[in-house]
């Protein structure tokens, strides 16, 4: 099933075609309505008029998170403020927070893609939605929301955290899908088996998740752990909140639809700026095509990953791979490029730990160290008890050793690895969780 299949199988010349029309008259608009782009177009003599369509795309200059910033909270908004029916704002590490408006029209899209993506995560109308994210300035909550009523879903707006009631809620009111972080989906998985609470308990099939980067090693996990198919849905505020992306349940590890119809993908090299080729990593950039309130033209996510067609697949919108991770997140360790979830996919291949772990960075004198610290799993922790403290430490010695040989391998760089006891490491308490401590000064 699909939410809107016209759309959604559309041919390429026709998609083209669509977005080619939105571009012209969203760059006319937004020349007219938003100083910040008038100036910017003027400043790279570019006319409303030279934009005709999609290949004229790159011509236009690009959009920062720190001109979002610069004009805080409303500077950019398109609209007279009596427009804006929603404000939602993300906090960033330091200073205010990126902001974010949404016309009545946006609020319409947003439910829109969000249908969609639901749909495409296995969610039919007259299941139960378990909505995990957090409610609140964060899109998440909300976003989701709306996208399942529209659907014809039951929304149970349980919000993150407090997961005992979390946990009450998916036995008692048998809810078919849930969708939070992939990190807190690990933790629910993980309570269930302390507090004894068996799968049968449960109704759940589908989980849908994003806000944070995952990779196969959590799939399994979690598919394993609550008995479900589990999708991944990308997006990010300034863009519109979730479902500017979603797997297809059905296609799960061959990459997410991005709804292109409304969301115009980039991606672009992370020094120059050109274009890169269908499947090259890259920095991922929109053009918002049809938004009103905050359009925004070329926006760079600052999100690592590739686009590329896939034919066999049953929907026509472009597909992007799951997200590496953040160029502003990423480690560069003795001159070697480091994201966590490259560590993380070679977990995968050790049953004896789990996949929650932390990169711990540190400086000794002029170099850089990273610890990997990762927990054992209580199954191999089990088998450990019961043999001799000499045989335990050699076992852990080898399989320490090898899980440093691998990575080694894999990424070329030498990384302690530091074996932890089953919930040593901190664990999401519901929202996105950090797996790098950094502990360099400066
Ligand atoms: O995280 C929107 C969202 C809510 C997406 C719920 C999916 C589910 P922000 O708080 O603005 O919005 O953060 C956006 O989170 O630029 C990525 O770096 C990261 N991110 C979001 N989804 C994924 C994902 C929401 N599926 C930032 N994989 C983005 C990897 C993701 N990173």
């Amino acid at each position: 099933m699909m939410y809107q299949p016209e759309i959604e199988t559309m041919s390429l010349p026709r998609i083209r075609k669509l977005q080619s029309d939105r571009l012209s008259q969203l760059v006319s608009r937004l020349y007219k309505k938003v100083p910040f782009y008038k100036n910017a177009l003027d400043e790279g003599g570019i006319k409303p008029a030279d934009i005709r369509g999609i290949e004229d795309l790159h011509k236009l200059p690009f959009t920062y998170k720190s001109d979002l910033r610069d004009h805080y909270p409303f500077d950019l908004f398109a609209v007279p403020q009596q427009e804006i029916r929603r404000i939602h704002a993300s906090s960033g590490t330091t200073g205010k927070p990126t902001v974010v408006g949404y016309s009545a029209a946006d609020l319409d899209i947003f439910d829109e893609v969000v249908a969609r993506s639901l749909v495409c995560a296995g969610a039919r109308p007259g299941m139960k939605l378990h909505n995990a994210y957090g409610y609140g300035l964060f899109t998440g909550g909300l976003g989701m929301h709306g996208g399942a009523q529209k659907l014809g879903m039951a929304v149970i707006p349980v919000s993150g955290g407090m997961t005992d009631r979390q946990l009450m809620i998916l036995q008692d009111f048998q809810p078919e899908v849930i969708c939070c972080t992939p990190s807190y989906a690990q933790t629910l998985a993980e309570e269930m088996v302390s507090r004894n609470i068996s799968l049968n308990q449960l109704k759940l099939k589908y989980a849908i998740l994003g806000a944070e980067p995952w990779t196969e090693t959590i799939r399994s996990q979690v598919e394993k752990g609550l008995q479900v198919k589990a999708t991944n849905i990308y997006g990010l505020s300034e863009i519109i909140g979730p479902g500017v992306s979603q797997e297809d349940q059905e296609e799960r590890g061959n990459g997410s639809h991005i709804w292109e119809d409304h969301f115009f993908p980039e991606v672009v090299d992370k020094d120059t700026g050109e274009p890169l080729p269908y499947g090259q990593e890259g920095v991922l950039v929109f053009t918002t095509l049809t938004k009103e309130a905050m359009p925004l033209l070329r926006y760079r996510t600052n999100d690592i990953c590739s686009i590329y067609y896939d034919k066999h697949s049953k929907r026509t919108h472009i597909k992007m791979s799951p997200i590496k991770g953040r160029a502003d997140d990423m480690l560069i360790i003795r001159g070697v490029n480091l994201f966590h979830t490259q560590v993380e996919v070679l977990l995968q291949d050790f049953s004896e730990v789990v996949p929650n772990y932390q990169l711990l960075v540190s400086r000794t004198k002029t170099l850089d160290e990273v610890t990997l610290k990762v927990e054992l799993a209580p199954a191999f922790e089990k088998e450990l008890s019961r043999i001799s403290q000499d045989s335990k430490n050699e076992k852990l010695q080898l399989l320490s050793g090898n899980i440093q040989t691998k990575i080694r391998n894999n990424i070329g760089l030498g990384m302690a690895v530091q074996l932890m006891k089953y919930q040593e490491i901190p664990r999401s308490q519901g929202g996105k969780l950090s797996r790098i401590l950094d502990m360099r000064e400066g």
